[in-house]
C-alpha cells in the first residue's frame, strides 16, 4: 500500500510536542503496519474546517501529490469527524485513517492472546459504531418522520448499529468468560506472596528490553511502536532473596483512544494494583517530559489506585544514548530524587542499583497470604498474634488457618519460628 501520513498542525499554545516530533512519531506508527509510506508533512491549520479538515485550496493541493505519488491510503494523525473521514475519502478517492484507527489497525496486527483479540474486536466495534454517520436523513424524511422501530421502515444506519451491538454484546459476552478464567488463574497466583512489579510507560521506551534483563526472558523487544500488546509475567529473584513478579505492558501513546484504554482496563489490572510500578522512560527522547505527563495521564485516567499511585519509581532509560553533559545532569537529578533512578538496559549501566532499590522498596510491602498450622503449633500461632499479622482465623478438629497480612521479611522470620 501507498500511504502519505499528514500531521494538520493546530495552532494550540497548550500542545505538548512540536509538529515535527508529533509527525515523527506518527511515521513511526504507521511504519508499524506492513506499508510503504511515499509521502509525509505537517499541514499548517488555521481553523479546522467541519467538513473536510482541511479548506479546499489544501485539498486540491494534496489530491495532486496523492495522484502524482499513487497514493492509495492516507494517514490523518488526529482525529476526523465521521463525516470529514467519508468527505475526504470522497474527495481524494482513496482510503482515509485516523489516529485512532490507526492505532486499532496496529493492535489489530498485533494481539496474540485470545483476550487481547477480543479486546482489541471489541474497541474497534465501539469506534465503528461511532462512525455511522447519518447520510440517510433524505429518506428519513421522505418517510415524513414516522418512526418505525424494526421492519421495512428501518433505516440502513439503524441495522448497521443493531447488527454492531448484536456483535458487540457476543464479543462481550466471550470476553467475560476469558476474563474470568484469567482472574481464577491470577487468584491462585494471589496467593503466592510475592508483590507485583509492573513496568509501564510510553511505547518504545524499553520496557521489554529492560524485562529481558531482569528476568532472562525473550519478550519481543524491538524499535518499533506497540511491539509488546498482551502482558507477561515473571518471577524475579531480587539481590536480597526477595521474590517478585515482574509485568511487562503495552506501552501507552499520547492521545490513546479511550476506546482502547476501556478495552485494556482488564488487562492492564495488575497494575492498577501493582505493590511497585516501575514508569521507564526513553529519557534520551526529545519529547521525554511530554511522553511522561502523557503516561501519568493514562495512569490517571485508568484509576490506578491510591496506594499503587504513591509507589511509582521512575527509571531513566536509554542512558547511553545522552551526551556528557546530559548524562552529568540526569544523574544529578537522580542522586537528588528517592524516585527517579538512571539506567541503560542495554549496558546493563546503573542496572544493579535499580534492583537493590526495587528490594529496598519492597521491603515495608505487606501481602496477604494464609498459614495454615497443625494444632499442635500453639507457639507459632501466639508468635503471628505477637506480631499482630493475623486478619482472620478458622480451626477444625485437625488444623488452624490463619489469613495474615506480613511483609515479606516477617514472613521470612515465621519460618524459623
Ligand atoms: N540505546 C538503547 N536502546 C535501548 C535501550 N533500551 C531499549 N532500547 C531499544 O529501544 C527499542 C524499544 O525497546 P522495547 O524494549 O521494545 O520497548 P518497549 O517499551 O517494550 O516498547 P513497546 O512494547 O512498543 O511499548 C529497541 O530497539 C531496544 O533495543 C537502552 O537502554 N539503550
Ligand atoms: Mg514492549
Amino acid at each position: 500500500m501507498h500511504v502519505s501520513v499528514l500531521h494538520p498542525n493546530l495552532l494550540n499554545p497548550n500542545k505538548r510536542r512540536t509538529p515535527e516530533h508529533s509527525l515523527e512519531e506518527a511515521v513511526s506508527l504507521a511504519n508499524a503496519l506492513d506499508i510503504e509510506i511515499l509521502h509525509e508533512a505537517v499541514i499548517p491549520l488555521k481553523k479546522p474546517n467541519a467538513g473536510t479538515l482541511f479548506g479546499s485550496g489544501k485539498l486540491l493541493e494534496l489530491s495532486q501529490i496523492f495522484k502524482s505519488n499513487d497514493i492509495d491510503l492516507v494517514i490523518i494523525d488526529g482525529p476526523l469527524t465521521p463525516i470529514q473521514q467519508r468527505n475526504l475519502e470522497k474527495e481524494w478517492n482513496l482510503k482515509v485513517l485516523d489516529r485512532t484507527g490507526l492505532i486499532l489497525e496496529i493492535f489489530g496486527d498485533r494481539a496474540q492472546t485470545r483476550e487481547g483479540v477480543l479486546q482489541v474486536d471489541l474497541a474497534a466495534l465501539n469506534y465503528q459504531r461511532s462512525r455511522l454517520v447519518r447520510t440517510w436523513t433524505h429518506l428519513e424524511r421522505q418517510r415524513g418522520g414516522l418512526s418505525f422501530i424494526g421492519g421495512a421502515g428501518e433505516t440502513q444506519i439503524e441495522s448497521d448499529r443493531r447488527q454492531i451491538d448484536d456483535a458487540i454484546l457476543r464479543l462481550k459476552k466471550q470476553l467475560e468468560k476469558v476474563v474470568k478464567t484469567r482472574e481464577l488463574h491470577r487468584s491462585a497466583r494471589k496467593k503466592i506472596p510475592y508483590p507485583i512489579v509492573a513496568l509501564v510507560g510510553y511505547t518504545n521506551a524499553g520496557k521489554s528490553t529492560l524485562f529481558n534483563y531482569m528476568t532472562g526472558a525473550k519478550v519481543f523487544a524491538k524499535d518499533m511502536l506497540f511491539a509488546t500488546l498482551d502482558p507477561t509475567m515473571r518471577e524475579v529473584e531480587l539481590p536480597s532473596g526477595q521474590k517478585i513478579i515482574l509485568s511487562d505492558t503495552v506501552g501507552f501513546i499520547s492521545e490513546l483512544p479511550t476506546q482502547l484504554i476501556a478495552a485494556f482496563r482488564a488487562t492492564l489490572e495488575e497494575v492498577l494494583d501493582a505493590n511497585l510500578i516501575l514508569h521507564v522512560r526513553d529519557i534520551s527522547h526529545p519529547e521525554t517530559e511530554a511522553q511522561a505527563n502523557d503516561v501519568n495521564d493514562i495512569l490517571e485516567e485508568l484509576d490506578v489506585s491510591d496506594n499503587t499511585k504513591s509507589n511509582i519509581l521512575e527509571v531513566w532509560n536509554k542512558t547511553d544514548l545522552l551526551s556528557n553533559d546530559e548524562l552529568i545532569n540526569a544523574k544529578n537529578i537522580s542522586d537528588r530524587s528517592e524516585k527517579i533512578r538512571t539506567v541503560s538496559a542495554l549496558t546493563g549501566d546503573g542496572l544493579s542499583v535499580l534492583l537493590s532499590e526495587i528490594d529496598e522498596n519492597l521491603k515495608e510491602i505487606t501481602v496477604s497470604d494464609v498459614v495454615k498450622l497443625a494444632l499442635t503449633e500453639g507457639g507459632r500461632r501466639a508468635w503471628l498474634y505477637k506480631n499482630n499479622l493475623v486478619k482472620n482465623e478458622v480451626s477444625n478438629e485437625n488444623f488452624i488457618e490463619l489469613s495474615v497480612t506480613w511483609t515479606p521479611k516477617q514472613a521470612a522470620q515465621f519460618l524459623k519460628v
